[in-house]
């Protein structure tokens, strides 16, 4: 065999040992077998240069060191890499420099209803949920919203295509809800009094879209029932949730105003600057309500109310428009 050959064969057998040892011992072993200076066969190899002619052993000495070093810088590095899981289970080097994550953070909707449950939660409400695809019977006729009234105009809602089959009930069209106020009446069907919950969520309306108004928004509907629940008590709560989350300086309105369901309903302002804003609607509930889930108005009353959320959070944060919201522009979510 001549040298380049003998080099050859030799690089290749100890690169592929070096690669398939899988312990420090397994790799000693190659270490001794290839490197080793006593015996094994680097030892033969240099037999081979010793046998070249005196001129050419110069060049063939010089390929001979490089082969070897290649082979140490092979097994060297494959020591490092069996080392290293040992190395980093047992030490962690502090004195690196630190890695800087990005956090994300959650849209500013999420982080309000989040304070929203907090602080009503402080008033003795606890959550309810309820569906966003909706029957008639539950977005409306509980409501004491009668099948004539302008609110179930098909202009007026998102009715779709399909019907619900629901148990015992006649087949009726589906829409997604127009208000959280459906969510009373799944609960009032579920419970008896005392009740005191909210619910949040998303609400769907086709109305012309502007700085204030949206397709699709956040309401929180809230409900308490029980022997002597008072307007009072609805006006209470109202301002002090309206201070705790927007502060002090907020002024809170009630207007008459009518809703099927409540009686006496009120309309609810909130002042920002010099203007107005509506928040909400709230009122005591209609005795036909209480009447429809089972209750005996002579028994119970109680109030709802029904806050936007989107309106509450622009206060709180100075944003203009609604639609910032829902454009997904991160240099606008990220600064909440
Ligand atoms: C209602 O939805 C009633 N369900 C509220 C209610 C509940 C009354 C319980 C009585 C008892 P209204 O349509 O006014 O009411 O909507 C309530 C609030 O939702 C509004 O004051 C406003 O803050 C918000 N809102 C209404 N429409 C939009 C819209 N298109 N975009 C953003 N927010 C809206």
């Amino acid at each position: 065999m001549d040298h380049n050959a003998a080099f050859q064969a030799y690089e290749t057998a100890a690169l592929s040992a070096i690669a398939a040892a899988t312990d420090a011992a397994g790799l000693e072993k190659v270490r001794i077998e290839f490197l080793g200076k006593k015996q094994g066969q680097l030892k033969d190899l240099q037999a081979v240069v010793g046998k070249v002619a005196a001129d050419q052993r110069p060049a063939v000495g010089k390929l001979f060191n490089d082969v070897r070093d290649k082979v140490t810088a092979a097994l060297e590095e494959r020591q490092k890499l069996l080392e290293k899981p040992k190395k980093s289970l047992t030490a962690i080097d502090i004195a690196l420099p630190g890695t800087e994550f990005k956090l994300g953070k959650r849209h500013p909707l999420t982080q309000t209803m989040e304070d929203f449950k907090d602080i009503i939660g402080r008033f003795g409400f606890t959550v309810a949920d309820g569906p966003e695809i909706e029957d008639e019977y539950h977005n409306f006729k509980a409501l004491n919203i009668p099948d004539d009234h302008p609110a179930r105009d098909p202009l007026e809602n998102f009715y779709l295509s399909t019907a619900s089959y629901a148990a015992g009930q006649p087949l009726q069209p589906r829409l997604l809800r127009s208000q959280t106020s459906t969510v009373q009446i799944r609960v009032m069907e579920q419970q008896q009094p005392p009740i005191r919950i909210v619910s949040l969520g998303r609400v769907y309306r086709p109305d012309t879209i502007d700085a204030t108004h949206s397709c699709m928004f956040h309401q929180m509907e809230g409900l308490m029932i029980g022997a002597d629940v008072t307007m009072a008590q609805l006006k209470t709560v109202l301002r002090l949730f309206a201070t705790t989350y927007l502060g002090q300086d907020v002024t809170i309105r009630f207007r008459p105003s009518f809703f099927p369901f409540t009686e006496p309903s009120v309309e609810v302002d909130m002042s920002w600057g010099k203007d107005w804003l509506e928040i909400g609607g709230a009122g005591m509930v209609d005795p036909n309500v209480l009447k429809a889930v089972g209750y005996d108005p002579e028994v119970v009353t109680g109030f709802a109310f029904g806050l936007g959320i989107e309106r509450f959070c622009m206060r709180r944060h100075q944003i203009k428009d609604i639609r910032r919201f829902y454009e997904n522009d991160v240099r606008f979510l990220a600064q909440f």
